[in-house]
């Protein structure tokens, strides 16, 4: 199960269903709630939320993940 990519500096989702600007948004505002996210770039082409966390902190990426299906996309499992 990888529906993420994560390095030591980031965090990547692959999202399903973003269509458009307003999606790229509304994905990255459900991110920016999620403990431990210092900030949130949305690729709509690339179809990918990249999540930078804050300085020494891990985000939870089940956090992450919940965070985006209740802001009614879907994480793709790849
Ligand atoms: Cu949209």
């Amino acid at each position: 199960m990888a529906f993420f990519t994560s390095s030591k500096d980031k965090i990547t989702l692959h999202v399903e269903g973003m269509h458009c600007n307003h999606c790229a948004a509304t994905v990255e505002k459900a991110l920016l709630t999620v403990d431990g996210v210092a900030s949130v770039k949305v690729s709509l082409d690339d179809k990918t939320a990249t999540v930078k966390p804050k300085r020494g902190a891990t985000p939870d990426i089940a956090k992450l993940k919940a965070a985006v299906e209740s802001a009614g996309y879907k994480v793709l499992d790849e």
